[in-house]
């Protein structure tokens, strides 16, 4: 296993659409571990592999990840679509790939995500909460989007500058 580099905004990467996965071999399933070990050493509740410079449609979970420690309840998908969506919440959300920062989003509240897990079978996970607000977050990024995508323009600006002003002190 190895710990991964994750790219931060802005940063031209982010904003690609991943391509889907065609099988779920064993350099996939290479990728899933090195995600998993990088997502709890953040620490982070979501990662998806276009935050590791890999531009392929891969998530993993794990929403009671609070304190970085042991597998919780751990997610590893290929391929993830949201098939069923209903109702509305409001979380602050942050993002490794958006240090430091927090904002409100609306998302689904409930969401019915379709995808293929590690052992490449197809399957149907049913989530609401804070689940429901990591696995859109997380298949967002498949598609280029970051959270700061969905909060005004202002907002987004002001921290996108931030984050380019804190970039070039590095
Ligand atoms: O660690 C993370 N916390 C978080 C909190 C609220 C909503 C979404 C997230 S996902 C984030 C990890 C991350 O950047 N995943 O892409
Ligand atoms: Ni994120």
């Amino acid at each position: 296993m190895a710990l991964l580099p994750i790219l931060t905004a802005p940063d031209r990467r982010l904003k690609q659409k991943a391509a889907p996965v065609e099988e779920v071999s064993e350099k996939i399933v290479k990728l899933m571990d090195d995600m998993v070990e990088t997502m709890y050493a953040a620490p982070g509740i979501g990662l998806a592999a276009p935050q590791v410079n890999v531009l392929k449609r891969v998530i993993v979970v794990d929403v009671e990840n609070y304190d970085g420690g042991e597998e919780h309840n751990l997610l590893t998908l290929a391929n993830p679509e949201i098939i069923e969506k209903e109702g509305e919440i409001v979380w602050a959300e942050g993002c490794l790939s958006v240090p430091n920062f927090t904002e409100d989003v609306v998302r689904a509240e409930k969401v019915v995500v379709q995808a293929l897990n590690k052992e490449g079978k197809k399957i149907e996970i049913t989530a609401e909460g804070l689940l429901a607000v990591c696995l859109q977050h997380e298949i967002d990024h498949l598609d280029g989007q970051l959270f700061i995508d969905h909060v005004s323009r202002l907002k987004r600006a002001i921290i996108l500058q931030k984050l380019k002003k804190r970039k070039k002190s590095e």
